[in-house]
């Protein structure tokens, strides 16, 4: 009796199954056919869009919503290598995703065959595993190593290429090992070293004035309910950034944004949980001198990276956060009671310096200022509405009035700041989480890289509200170029045409307006919400008004 066989595209899809990968996003090419084949035979959904940095952004989101890895699958060649800023930004930003591409055939090998291109090469820098498949026997197993090796210390992306023959050829079912799921992989989480965590909870007992950053790990770690419980039971103000914002909800008492400067320049202990002291943090050196700097990370080669600290801790920001704050409960005196006036003293900072906005937040100015158009997406959002911002300088402005209301309710795409993730990101929210209102802001430039995939959005009956800042122009980057050059130089590279994006979304079967008068934003959002489709509402903004983080150049410094 003959034996069973399968074919390496079905030991693909056998392998994803088994992670509990229920999408592949992907741009077809006649490498990575049997892939699709064996998607439909593990019921794996198979999204189809119009670019593969979009494929691979849209993995790189999935995983930031569902926690499971996301997959992108690519042809050879020029398909790998447009998914190369996908994979990028996944690296920086800590997303655990899969990109498989396909390659030709090993036969073929340095033959000169069709797309052949040293892909193994070219993403080893920019992953966390970057392999080839060198037999049909082992896919199932090497997709299996790829996931495990996404979850080294920090998580990031892993590459596969599959040479087409290796693809295509069938073999018998009992030589190919295919791992079953829940046992080829173990969890990773680390709860740190006890003697540090001890330390920590001394030194919080003894802080006057300490205060915690929650950034995105604490997303990653789904730690959240472990930082609510730290910040409020030792009475510790928090900032949130990256994926962490959301962490607490607006309006909470320790929930604090715009004091931030403040808090680092006078706490005497500064707690940095899941984010680099990279350039959103200046390298480190905008905290006070005198204040004790303890800096948790899933990653070792983070802690301590461009400043000094007086503690690290390297493990999972929950198993930590929640062992310190039972550590420091056990104590007599944990400093909880002691720091009321502290958090009175930021609460008075944050209060002025809202004030200090309302005004231009709340301003009829035609063309519209940018501070209202984000004050009213931050209005209109809801505890179920994930937020993603992709653009320059009208997201600066977004990241000082928009909050999340919910944890996981924030994308953008992290260190790497990459135009182009908007689109993707909403399209994997909003797959993954048919529950969910997705809202994505838009500058113009950013939407018009990857823009062509609303049509995706549409096909797919994936409904979001999208909304456009749009001041014809790629502003953030003229800003800098009329600071350095002067008014008379600086329309150079930067004019983009005035695009009724509105029209756009019709034209692709969605849902479209465009606004001039600020008193029609709020309108126009309901009416997007109420279409049920995707949509683009193009809300025509000041070009000659910049966000002071642009103003200020505070990336580059
Ligand atoms: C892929 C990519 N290309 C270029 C840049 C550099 N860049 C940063 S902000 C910006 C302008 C973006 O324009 P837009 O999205 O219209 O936002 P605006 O600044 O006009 O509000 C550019 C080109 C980038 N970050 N990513
Ligand atoms: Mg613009």
């Amino acid at each position: 009796m003959m034996s069973e066989t399968i074919s390496g595209g079905h030991l693909v899809a056998k392998a994803l199954k088994a992670e509990g990968v229920d999408v592949i996003y992907t741009l077809c090419g006649g490498h990575i056919i049997d892939i699709y084949d064996g998607c439909v035979d593990e019921g794996i959904e198979v999204i189809d869009v119009r670019h593969e940095q979009v494929a691979a952004h849209a993995a790189d989101g999935y995983a930031r919503i569902t926690g499971k890895p996301g997959c992108a699958v690519v042809t050879a060649g020029p398909g790998t290598t447009d998914a190369v800023t996908g994979v990028a930004n996944a690296f920086r930003a800590e997303s655990p995703m899969l990109l498989i591409g396909g390659q030709g055939a090993l036969s073929q090998h340095k033959m000169g065959s069709l797309q052949d291109l040293p892909h193994v090469d070219m993403m080893t820098p920019i992953t966390k595993f970057a392999a080839t498949v060198p037999s049909t026997e082992r896919v199932a197993d090497i997709v299996s190593m790829a996931f495990r090796e996404c979850y080294h210390g920090a998580p990031g992306p892993s590459f596969l290429e599959i040479p087409r023959d290796v693809l295509d050829a069938k073999v018998p079912i009992e030589k190919a090992r295919i791992p079953t799921a829940g046992q080829y992989r173990a969890s990773t989480r680390q709860a740190g070293d006890p003697e540090a965590v001890e330390r920590l909870a001394d030194m919080l007992a003894h802080a006057e004035k300490p205060c915690i950053l929650l950034g995105s790990q604490v997303w990653t770690c789904r730690a959240t309910d472990a930082a609510i419980d730290f910040v409020r039971s030792l009475n510790v103000p928090a900032y949130m950034n990256g994926s962490g914002r959301g962490t607490l909800p607006p309006g909470d008492p320790h929930h604090f944004q715009l004091s931030r400067r403040y808090a680092f320049t006078e706490a005497d202990l500064i707690v940095i949980v899941g984010t680099p002291f990279d350039f959103r943090m200046g390298y480190g050196k905008r905290l006070s001198p005198t204040a004790k700097v303890v800096q948790i990370d899933l990653d070792y080669r983070t802690v301590g990276k461009n400043r000094d600290i007086d503690l690290g801790i390297v493990g999972d920001a929950g198993l930590i956060l929640a062992a310190a704050a039972q550590a420091a409960s056990g104590r007599i005196e944990n400093g909880a009671a002691r720091r009321k006036e502290w958090l009175e003293e930021l609460r008075n900072v944050e209060t002025q310096a809202y004030e200090k906005r309302l005004p231009r937040q709340l301003s009829g100015a035609q063309p519209i200022d940018p501070y209202r158009l984000v004050h009213e997406i931050n209005e209109f959002l809801t505890e179920d509405t994930i937020y993603i911002g992709d653009g320059g300088d009208i997201v600066t402005f977004s990241g000082q009035v928009v909050q999340p209301k919910s944890p996981g309710h924030w994308m953008d795409p992290g260190p790497l700041g990459t135009l182009g993730v908007g689109m993707a990101f909403a399209m994997a929210a909003k797959q993954a989480r048919r529950d969910k209102e997705v809202l994505c802001l838009f500058g113009d430039g950013a939407f018009s890289l990857t823009g062509w995939d609303f049509e995706t959005m549409v096909r797919f009956d994936l409904p979001f509200i999208g909304v456009i800042g749009n001041n014809s122009s790629m502003n953030q980057i003229r800003y800098g170029q009329a600071a350095k050059y002067g008014e008379d130089r600086a329309r150079v590279g930067n004019t983009l045409g005035d695009i009724r994006y509105g029209e756009f979304a019709k034209l692709l079967g969605g849902y479209g307006e465009e606004v001039r008068d600020p008193a029609e934003i709020r309108p126009a959002l309901e009416r997007a919400r109420q279409s049920g489709k995707p949509s683009l509402i193009n809300v025509w903004v000041d070009p000659e008004v910049y966000a002071p983080g642009t103003m200020n150049q505070t990336m580059y410094k």
